[in-house]
């Protein structure tokens, strides 16, 4: 693959890389994106089903659903693009900020991941916060599970809508995005925010921006360069070509 002059140049130069990353990484490893063409929220409103309120109205149905979503992603695996992501870790200072909660990043083995949106595999009691680990479930008969401690529902360790991000884990990655040489944006649509204004804040301090994605995007008119084509097969390209710089 030939990438442009001036992203080789970067690449070259560079020492710390933010890589800002949504649904559309996981999607070659079988996970369904939001709101692609064949995208869940195309059949399923978010608004009904990611956020408290329709929790509170339906816990059952919304417990399910992410049931359902668990069962993809425990019979995917990590892809190519996500390994590429994680062998980049041998030349750079690497920061993996994903708006996944699929947890692919940390089955693939990368060290610096934060987390924006939560992970589908963590839950808690919404009364008394007791963490509970999805192996407490595997077994459990349907419909949302109760606390053991106060009887409370348990729901899963993920930001829904109209819910705040976990303030240190945001805080954390806006300050690596603002302190990177290149910023890759693979795989999201970059319209839920606050997490979109992760690549604002890399390109408001001179980050090189990089859009990796099958189509163009909200995004894609800030950006220094788009590559078109699938993350698991892009990634890998770029990363065999950075290596080649320190061999
Ligand atoms: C909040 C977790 C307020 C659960 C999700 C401005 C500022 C702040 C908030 C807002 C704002 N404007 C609007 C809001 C409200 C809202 C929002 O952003 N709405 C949007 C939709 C307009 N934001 C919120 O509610 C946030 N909270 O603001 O709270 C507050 C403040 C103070 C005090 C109290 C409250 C919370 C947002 C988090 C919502 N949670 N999910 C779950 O997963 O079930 S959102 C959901 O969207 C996922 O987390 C997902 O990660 C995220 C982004 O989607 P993408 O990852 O981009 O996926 P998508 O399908 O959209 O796109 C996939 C892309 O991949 C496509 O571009 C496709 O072309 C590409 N692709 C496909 N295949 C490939 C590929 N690319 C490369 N290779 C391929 N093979
Ligand atoms: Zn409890």
């Amino acid at each position: 693959m030939i990438f442009d002059e001036k992203f080789i140049s970067k690449l070259k130069n560079a020492r710390s890389l933010v890589f800002f990353t949504g649904a559309g990484i996981s999607a070659e490893s079988g996970i369904p994106t939001f709101r692609g063409k064949d995208g869940i929220w195309n059949k399923l409103k978010p608004e009904e089903l990611a956020n408290f309120n329709a929790f509170l109205k339906n816990p059952d149905m919304v417990w399910e659903w992410y049931q359902y979503r668990r069962k993809i992603v425990n019979e995917s695996k990590p892809n190519p693009g996500h390994t590429a992501i994680k062998d980049f870790e041998n030349h750079y200072d690497v920061s993996v900020v994903t708006q996944n909660v699929d947890n692919l990043h940390g089955r693939a083995g990368s060290n610096n991941i934060y987390e924006l949106h939560g992970n589908i595999e963590r839950n808690y009691c919404i009364d008394c916060l007791k963490p509970f680990s999805i192996e407490h479930y595997r077994a459990e008969s349907k419909g949302v599970p109760k606390c053991l401690e106060c009887g409370g529902l348990v729901r899963p360790d993920v930001v829904w809508f109209g819910e705040m991000l976990p303030q240190k884990i945001f805080a954390d990655a806006e300050r690596k995005a603002e302190h990177c040489d290149i910023c890759f944006i693979a795989g999201t649509s970059a319209v839920v925010y606050p997490a979109a204004y992760i690549p604002v804040s890399a390109r408001q301090h001179g980050a090189f921006l990089v859009e990796i994605n099958i189509e163009s995007t909200e995004i894609s008119h800030h950006v220094d360069y788009s590559i078109f084509g699938n993350s698991g097969e892009i990634l890998p390209e770029i990363y065999k070509a950075a290596r080649s710089f320190f061999n």
